[in-house]
């Protein structure tokens, strides 16, 4: 088997079993079949005079990382990965902020990772690029004549045709995307918004329902939809650990009811709009008052971006206002966590909860919808309510779906979810169970990286 190059903005530590299920799969995945994890160490160094790889190994695991520059930090990843791309593919253009300094510094980080990258790869290695920061990888490491099968894979949205214009060097973008050979996207929609770009703007063709032929190359384009290690969730929630904690939860104020969202404090999240509806469900169907309880973790992101603190403004206002307006001695509507908690806490903290509230405006997937049904008793299951703007509604329709811009609508669905017989709530999970099983991190890696083997199609 060829060897493996995965290569990331951040490296995970394999140390660090923090990261969540998809870089514990990846290293899983790594680990079983040998390879190399390359990039970003996470340091910030003050000029280049600093940058160096450093190599280290675990098992038949090279870890190659690389720290980037103080002004690489802030005009590559915070300015044009994190203020230009990332609210763009996020259909929030009013967000999005464009400067030539930071295009200029993505161009330039994204060689400097193939200029380090390609003197380590093998003629018969693949490599699998991964998210919105590597597009430009594969042309760096073609320009230096890397004819190896790279594959890049698409955390986040892939916009409609007329919302990607609004990148200035949007052509550019889509001609560097298709210097790779296998191009995954999280959702048949974001495959099919990509397709329709580079066959309406580009001058491509499909020759089949996942082959495109533009620009003289042939690339595999298809949704792989990312999962969970479902059974290892699973555990974790119906641990005996995990029922202590339930217990505990239940002691702080007996909350007869608890609905849990959990999402990094990121504007695409929706995090606004579910603290309004859960408000309004308190107005419509007051009976639930000191019943009720929304708990939100919601860890801090991107802090230096300056919509990133707006949003925290904005929420920890709404929050004081509907516990102002609500609360009373003896109940707290809203429990507002801004930090991170460790992963199994959170496991026990959604088997604790009735509902979980999985309200994104958009989003690529959305991992917690997949954790929540993962972690529940299917003797008697929560309920997920799920927007329609996430990725993951396009398979898990068995859910309550939302549209989150809708406070009355949601506000509807979490009082259904509040009567929902236990047979309907059954049903409902099984459903969703197996469609997490069918989809699981494995699966996602493995279908990925057997579209990566595959030998090339001819012109
Ligand atoms: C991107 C795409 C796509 C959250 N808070 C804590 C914590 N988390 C964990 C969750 C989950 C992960 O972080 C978040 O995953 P999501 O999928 O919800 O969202 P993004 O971070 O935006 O991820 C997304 C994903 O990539 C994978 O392709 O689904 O659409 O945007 O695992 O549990 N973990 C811990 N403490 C927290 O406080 N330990």
């Amino acid at each position: 088997m060829r060897r493996l190059v995965i290569v990331s903005n951040r490296v995970a530590e394999p140390e660090r079993q923090a990261a969540g299920g998809l870089a514990v799969c990846i290293l899983d995945g790594l680990l079983e079949r040998g390879g190399v994890w390359f990039g970003w160490s996470g340091d910030i160094v003050a000029d280049e005079s600093g940058i160096g790889v450093s190599c280290t190994r675990r098992d038949n695991v090279t870890v190659v990382t690389m720290p980037l520059t103080e002004r690489d930090y802030a005009e590559y990843y915070l300015g044009y990965c994190n203020a230009a791309l990332w609210p763009v593919h996020h259909y929030r253009l009013d967000l999005a902020r464009f400067t030539q300094e930071n295009t200029e510094a993505y161009r330039r980080v994204n060689e400097r990772f193939a200029e380090e990258l390609a003197p380590i790869l093998t003629k018969t290695d693949v490599v699998w690029a991964h998210d919105y920061h590597l597009i430009a990888l594969a042309a760096g490491l073609r320009s230096r004549g890397v004819r190896n099968r790279l594959g890049f894979f698409l955390h986040i949205p892939f916009p409609p045709p007329d919302v990607l214009m609004a990148v200035p060097e949007h052509e550019w973008l889509v001609d560097s995307f298709l210097q790779y050979d296998v191009i995954g996207f999280q959702t048949k929609m974001d495959q099919s918004n990509f397709c329709r770009f580079v066959c309406e703007h580009a001058g491509g063709e499909m020759i089949s329902d996942d082959t495109l032929r533009a620009g003289g190359r042939i690339v595999t384009v298809s949704a792989f939809p990312v999962g969970i290690n479902v059974d290892a969730f699973a555990e974790m929630a119906s641990s005996a650990e995990a029922q202590k904690r339930i217990r505990w939860l239940h002691r702080c104020g007996e909350p007869r009811l608890n609905i849990i969202g959990v999402d990094r404090l990121d504007y695409t999240k929706g995090l606004p709009d579910r603290f309004r509806s859960f408000k309004r469900f308190l107005e419509l169907h007051p009976e639930n008052c000191k019943a009720a309880t929304l708990m939100q973790i919601a860890p801090p992101t991107r802090e230096e971006v300056k919509a990133y603190c707006d949003i925290r403004h904005e929420l920890e206002a709404l929050s004081g206002e509907i516990n102002g307006q609500f609360g009373d001695f003896d109940w707290t509507p809203v429990r507002y966590v801004h930090r991170s908690v460790p992963r199994d806490t959170l496991a026990a903290l959604y088997r604790g909860s009735q509902i979980g509230l999985v309200t994104p405006l958009r989003d690529g997937m959305n991992l917690v919808a997949k954790e929540y049904i993962a972690a529940q008793d299917p003797e008697n299951p929560g309920v997920l309510i799920l927007s329609r703007f996430a990725g993951a509604a396009e398979d898990l329709q068995e859910a309550l779906i939302v549209n989150p811009y809708d406070v009355d609508e949601v506000a509807q669905a979490i009082h259904k979810a509040v009567i929902m017989p236990l047979e309907e709530r059954k049903q409902r999970h099984a459903a969703l169970l197996a469609k997490i099983r069918e989809h699981d991190a494995c699966n996602w890696m493995a279908s990925f990286l057997r579209a990566l083997d595959a030998p090339p199609i001819p012109m």
